[in-house]
Formats: C-alpha cells, structure tokens, sequence
C-alpha cells in the first residue's frame, strides 16, 4: 500500500468518529451486509425487529446467545487502538466522540472513553415492558440464554437484549448528543459501516454540511459514499493507523 499522508489533526480540533461492524471484523467478528454476513445467513425481521421478538422471543435470544459467546472469544484490533492514541492525543485541548453502531463493547475493551452506543450493547439485558421500570433499568448480562427467556423479577415480562432493532428509535439523548457533535466538528471519521442503517448513515451529511472534513475508511465503497470528500479504501487495521501517523 502507497504512503498515506497523515490527515493534520490538530489538538485543538473536534473530531466524531462513527464506526460500523467492519472495524471489528479483522477481529475476527462477521459483519452484516458483507458475503457471508450476519443478515445473509439470519432473518433481520425475525432477529433484529420488537415483532421478531414478540413472535419468538427465545429464537431471538439464541442468536443474541451464539454473538455474546463469540465475541467475548475475540480482543480488539489495532484499528480500536489507534482510536484510543487519538482520543488521549486531544484529550488535553480537543474534543473526541467515539460514536458506534457496534454492540460488541471493544472499543470500551480496548480502552476508549466517550463512546455513545446508539444501537445499544450485546451484554446489557433490560425488561421488555416499556411500563415496567426494569425497562429504564439495562443491567450487565454475559449469560447466554439458549434454552429459555429469562423474565424481569419485577414484573415477570420477557427479558431482552439492550440494543435497538429496526423500527425502535435511538435514545434521543444520544442523538441529541451525536447531532450536536456533527455540527461543530472539524474531522468526522468513518471507520467499516455500509452506510445503509439510519439514522447513522445521514451523519456525513449532517457534518458535512456544517463544514467537517469528512473521511472514509472502507473496504468497499459505501451506499453514502457521495457525501465523503475522501474514501481510503482497505482493512481499518492498516489504514487507519498509517492516516494517524501511528503506523
Ligand atoms: C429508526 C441491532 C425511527 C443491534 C441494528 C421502518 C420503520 C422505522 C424505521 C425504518 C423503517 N425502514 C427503514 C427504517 C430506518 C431503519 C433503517 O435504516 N433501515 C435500513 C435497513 C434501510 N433504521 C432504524 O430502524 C433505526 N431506528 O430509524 O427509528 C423511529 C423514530 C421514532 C419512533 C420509532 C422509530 C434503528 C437502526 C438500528 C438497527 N439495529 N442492529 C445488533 O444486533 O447489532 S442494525 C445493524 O446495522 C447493526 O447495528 C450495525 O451496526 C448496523 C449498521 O451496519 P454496519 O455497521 O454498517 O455493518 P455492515 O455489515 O452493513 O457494513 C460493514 C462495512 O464494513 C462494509 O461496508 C464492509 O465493506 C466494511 N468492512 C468489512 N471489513 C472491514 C471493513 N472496513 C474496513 N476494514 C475492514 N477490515
């Protein structure tokens, strides 16, 4: 691969990161839309949906039970560490936010900081009462639960994992937080996302819009591809380290 030249982020700068599954494939967790992808092999309607879940809830949880068992198996890669080195080189002046669509938790493994999960994490389990207060109460849950749905002690109702499926809205408050972000930042990084899910896949436009650098690093052009200024085509582990000049 051809010298990159290091992108000129400053300290003083404002970066926002968004990262899809593709930064932790190399780590050796599938993607979603890639050959052999997690929604080639599995129904997204039946997995990935609150109507999935209310038609059969333990199917559901076996699938969320077989991600929780394979991803605890696997580290994070040099494309999460590079992103730890940025965010302590602008710790002092700039700001950094880390957003991900990720719920594999290893960007918080490999040790960064301010991470707004918007598509919630695979070892967090909440009640699936929106009446209940177990709703608002997601507790850490790295049990697999293959052979039966585990119940809320305060209402009975099923347990569900804490992330969000198609149809159910990010929490406002992180997409409050994201879209504040987006409109005052100099740099906004994409790190392995297909552009596809909303509303994360508008955020380029949104920083774009405002001004913001906006970057690309993918191994395949993405369906958003036209709002990026620059693409750097390839696996996250080799480029994006070589942009930050950690290579
Ligand atoms: C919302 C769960 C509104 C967690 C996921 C009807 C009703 C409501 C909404 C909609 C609707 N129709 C459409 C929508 C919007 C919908 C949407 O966008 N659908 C798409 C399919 C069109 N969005 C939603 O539903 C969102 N909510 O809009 O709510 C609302 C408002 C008020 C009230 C009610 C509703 C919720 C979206 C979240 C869905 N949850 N997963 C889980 O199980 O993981 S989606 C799933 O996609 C994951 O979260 C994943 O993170 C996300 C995005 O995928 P990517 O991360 O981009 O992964 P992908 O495989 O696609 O791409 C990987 C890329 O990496 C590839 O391009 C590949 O080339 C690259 N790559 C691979 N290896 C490497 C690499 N790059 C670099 N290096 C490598 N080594």
């Amino acid at each position: 691969m051809k010298r990159l030249k290091t992108l000129p982020i400053h300290p003083g700068d404002s970066v926002v990161v968004l990262t899809g599954a593709g930064i932790s494939a190399e780590s050796g967790i599938p993607t979603f839309r890639e050959k052999g992808g997690l929604w080639e092999k599995y129904d997204a309607y039946k997995l990935a949906t609150p109507e999935g879940f209310k038609t059969d809830p333990l199917r559901v949880w076996q699938f969320y039970s077989e991600r929780r068992e394979a991803i605890q198996k696997c580290e994070p890669n040099a494309a999460h560490q590079a992103l730890v080195s940025l965010e302590s080189y602008m710790a002092k002046k700039g700001e950094f936010l880390l957003v991900t669509q990720n719920v594999d938790a290893l960007h918080q493994r490999a040790g960064s900081k301010n991470i707004l999960e918007i598509h919630g994490n695979i070892f967090r389990t909440r009640c699936s009462n929106p009446d209940c207060e177990g709703w608002y109460q997601p507790f850490e849950d790295t049990d697999l639960h293959m052979d039966e749905v585990p119940k809320c002690k305060i209402c009975g109702a099923p347990l569900r994992p804490d992330v969000v499926w198609f149809g159910e809205p990010i929490d406002p408050m992180l997409e409050f937080r994201v879209q504040q972000a987006l409109r005052s930042c100099d740099y906004f990084i994409a790190i392995g996302t297909s552009g596809t899910v909303y509303p994360a896949a508008g955020y380029v436009q949104t920083a774009g819009d405002a001004g913001a650098r906006t970057v690309l690093i993918n191994a395949e052009a993405p369906h958003n591809i036209a709002f990026f200024k620059e693409f750097y085509q390839g696996p996250a582990t080799k480029i994006l380290p070589a942009l930050l000049g950690l290579d």
